[in-house]
């Protein structure tokens, strides 16, 4: 530490936030002709971008500064979010907007020959994250910092993130998102935070001098885990967060031994082996998929990330039990589970706790978060595999397996079954570790994301464990939105519009105060303001798309917009399907009666897993119908079908507030919450949707006139797909017509869709043929309704005023008080 005599001199020229236009413009210029080595002869928009940035970047690191040392000062309880994705975006925008700076910077990179856009539109996409979850963590991060959490995210630093879409031929092309080709300024590289991470070798035991049995784990292979720090401005308030991402090096002694025997090819090949665990974002959402790479991914973060939170813990000097009162684990699904083996680990075998001890540290310090039901995304790791990249973490599985057991058979001593229901270890062949049981054995709490999910991961996946540990230990926290960027930076016009009747931007902190626009739902002229808002959002969204897509689509018609990842569950064939019924009808329409139609675009987006076969087909489908839809005469501005390719949080930004109608059409109790929904609502869209997940929550809020709801119930799912297996169902007669229309080669070749066809004619899994026709239904409400300008327009302000509940503020509240603990401190 310094001496206090210098302390004055750092004092002195300790660095400030640029206040004003001007000290902003001076530090661009000093990093356009420093930091870039350029000058104003070649500054071009990406140059100014940087510069720009690296302004903005300095601030923001002053920021961090005085936070983190006023966290570490406070000393108070912090909470850790550990998810393997952060679906950040574009991080200039908010960063402007939420230090309060954007207008200096806007008019002060106006003066010097640029425009504001221009540059937020060189950013890459910091895209480590698939869809729902990766951006839900994201979102929670900036409302952990916007209310004053103490709280760090950690995560790991992709080289690539999740791919790039390109459409060729209506098919789905991945490549590379190599998105560090220029430098990163939104992070700070802490080349001196290293961390040794071991993999495979094997265990050893003995009796140390005071008769104690000592666990070693040795002889492995190691990497190095770096860090990078991400700041984390929260919106209106100097709290700065840090997001600490991981990115894998080799070790040093890795390559020596080689490098010195002159092997230098294979020593190189040893140290590129080491930086691939961090190289790539795997592309599956709500889908498992058990590679090796993935599981050491897990534990390279994981182990990096305790052993960083461990070392934080020790410089305070409190005895171990005490950790619990200072640090709260989030685990993001189950991704990082091995954190509750890990932790138990270092307090056992480094740090010499007991093991009842350590185990209670260990289950007071995590909470659990599960994002969905469906079984194919559950994570089981084949023992063997353990067995091999983790041998003592598989050793200490089996102990608290064995506990476990033999409390739930001293609970219930004539259950056998359950037993092996319970198990950590699936015994199957060959035997699996359930990823999702260990998560729950080892957290205090367990949530579900919206609140029918809640309810049904009780009553169905964890039945057993509401049984063996009561009710209390599982609770919800519903899913929310930060509005920073959901409203306010991708839909400024209505954040202004908002702000005139609310009388401030406060709504953007508490986000309650929307109900204040809820007595001008019928205001004329506040209703003029919101119909122009949304039609300039649909000129820009249109914009986009005649530059992406190469056509026109008219603004005033009904904008209906589907954007997710591709998923059958998500039931975007059911959308298609529903969209070629569409086309169908006006074929069959009379002038007359197509001058009563209702004139829809219809827009798609989002990506497919690149092994997922179905998905690619139903991105086929679509483009197919696209093609043949939008060149029919017959059919001219009454439909226009849109892909719009590399769906991202960038291009939600432009899509989210065009929509008239978004849906989230999944079939009952699949979708565990859905966040866009709110995003869409949020935005003054309505949605088309089914009794599902968040569905169910907006409609509370919002009230049951201001959603088109539609389909079956999740508690006859089970009932209908029965039927489906055993007996003839007949397939829904429009369904039929559409079927034909694809058979007959309407959209190109049909073999292409013969797969397709049958998932629905066979089985009906996510049961698009029983829903078919009540979504036709709402869908001709939605036609109806939409005429009448007046109910529409007051119906989307009266949505919007009760979205107060979907902040993700109040998310981050509910976890705070209910599972973590911790509380808010106020910046001095
Ligand atoms: C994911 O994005 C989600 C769940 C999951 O198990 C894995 C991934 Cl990658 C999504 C849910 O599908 C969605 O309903 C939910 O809103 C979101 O997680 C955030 O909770």
């Amino acid at each position: 530490s310094i001496p206090s005599e210098s302390r004055q001199v750092w004092q002195k020229f300790g660095v400030k936030e640029f206040g004003g236009k001007e000290e902003f413009q001076q530090e661009f210029i000093r990093h356009v002709e420093t930091t870039l080595a350029r000058s104003m002869y070649n500054c071009d928009d990406l140059a100014a971008y940087q510069a720009a940035s690296q302004a903005i970047r300095d601030r923001l690191i002053v920021a961090w500064n005085k936070t983190q040392q006023e966290h570490t000062t406070k000393d108070r309880k912090r909470v850790y979010y550990l998810s393997l994705e952060f679906l950040m975006g574009r991080a200039m925008d908010n960063a402007m907007l939420n230090a309060g700076i954007k207008d200096i910077t806007k008019s002060g990179v106006a003066d010097l020959g640029f425009k504001i856009e221009d540059l937020l539109e060189q950013e890459p996409d910091a895209a480590l994250g698939n869809g729902g979850l990766g951006r839900l963590a994201a979102c929670f991060i900036d409302s952990i910092a916007s209310t004053n959490y103490p709280g760090w995210g950690y995560g790991l630093r992709y080289q690539y993130g999740i791919f790039k879409q390109r459409i060729v031929d209506g098919y789905q092309v991945e490549s590379p998102d190599y998105w560090l080709t220029f430098s990163n300024p939104w992070e700070i590289p802490r080349y001196e935070i290293q961390i040794d991470i071991m993999f495979y070798g094997y265990t050893r035991k003995y009796t140390n001098d005071d008769g104690k049995v000592v666990h070693v784990w040795e002889g492995g292979e190691q990497v190095q885990a770096v860090a990078y720090d991400v700041p984390v401005p929260g919106y209106g308030t100097e709290t700065t967060n840090n997001l600490r991402l991981w990115a894998s090096k080799p070790t040093r002694e890795f390559d020596f031994e080689k490098f010195n025997a002159g092997d230098y090819e294979s020593s190189v090949r040893e140290s590129q082996k080491a930086e691939t665990i961090s190289a790539v974002l795997y592309p599956n959402d709500n889908f498992y998929s058990g590679k090796e790479l993935r599981l050491k991914q897990q534990y390279f973060w994981v182990a990096a990330s305790l052993n960083d939170i461990v070392r934080r813990f020790k410089k305070t000097h409190r005895p171990w039990k005490e950790f619990p009162d200072q640090v709260a684990i989030q685990l993001n699904d189950t991704h990082p589970t091995l954190a509750v083996v890990e932790l138990q680990r270092i307090l056992i075998d480094m740090e010499g706790v007991e093991w009842d001890a350590a185990w209670n540290i260990v289950t007071n310090t995590f909470g659990y978060t599960n994002h969905t039901v469906l079984p194919e995304a559950l994570e089981k790791w084949p023992v063997p595999l353990f067995t091999n990249l983790l041998p003592r973490h598989m050793e200490i599985i089996y102990e608290i397996n064995l506990f476990f057991l033999q409390k739930v058979e001293k609970m219930f001593p004539k259950e056998r079954d359950l037993l092996a229901r319970v198990s950590i270890i699936e015994e199957s062949t060959p035997q699996q570790v359930r990823m999702a049981y260990l998560a729950i054995i080892g957290s205090h709490k367990v949530n579900g994301v919206a609140e029918l999910h809640s309810e049904l991961i009780k009553t169905t996946i964890f039945k057993d464990f509401v049984t063996i540990y009561g009710p209390d230990k599982f609770m919800n926290v519903t899913n929310g939105i930060t509005p920073r960027r959901w409203l306010h930076q991708a839909n400024p016009k209505l954040s202004d519009l908002i702000a005139t009747k609310v009388g401030s931007y406060d709504f953007l902190k508490d986000l309650n105060l929307l109900k204040k626009i809820e007595p001008f739902a019928h205001d004329p002229k506040f209703q003029d303001e919101w119909v122009t808002i949304k039609k300039f959002n649909k000129a820009r969204l249109a914009a986009h798309i005649k530059q992406s897509n190469g056509f026109d689509v008219n603004v005033n018609a009904l904008f209906d917009v589907q954007v997710k990842r591709i998923h059958e569950y998500k039931r975007q064939q059911m959308n298609v399907f529903g969209v070629i019924h569409r086309y169908l009808s006006i074929k069959a329409m009379t002038e007359e009666e197509k001058k009563e139609a209702t004139p829809r675009v219809c827009v798609f987006g989002g990506k497919s897993a690149p092994g997922y076969y179905m998905a690619k087909t139903i991105i086929k489908l679509i483009n197919a119908v696209s093609e043949v839809v939008n060149a029919d005469a017959d059919v001219g501005d009454l439909l226009k079908v849109v892909f719009i390719a590399d769906y991202n949080v960038s291009k939600a930004e432009i899509i989210v507030p065009a929509s008239d109608i978004s849906q989230h059409i999944s079939t009952a109790g699949t979708e565990a919450s859905g966040t866009s929904n709110m995003k869409f609502v949020l935005n003054g869209g309505l949605i088309l949707g089914t009794v599902d997940g968040a569905n169910i929550e907006i409609t509370r809020e919002v009230g049951e006139n201001n959603i088109f709801l539609f389909g079956h119930l999740a508690e006859s799912v089970e009932d209908l797909r029965h039927k489906h297996r055993f007996s003839d169902v007949p397939l829904d007669p429009n369904l039929a017509k559409v079927f034909n229309a694809i058979e007959s080669g309407t959209f190109g070749d049909p073999n292409i869709y013969g797969s397709l066809i049958s998932s629905v004619t066979g089985s009906d899994y996510y049961l698009v043929s029983d829903d078919f026709q009540s979504y036709l239904d709402a869908q001709k409400l939605v036609d109806q309704d939409f005429k009448n300008k007046d109910t529409w327009v007051s119906r989307s302000i009266t949505a919007v005023a009760n979205m107060g509940f979907f902040s993700s503020d109040r998310a981050i509240d509910e976890y705070a008080e209910s599972i973590w603990n911790v509380e808010p401190i106020a910046m001095e």
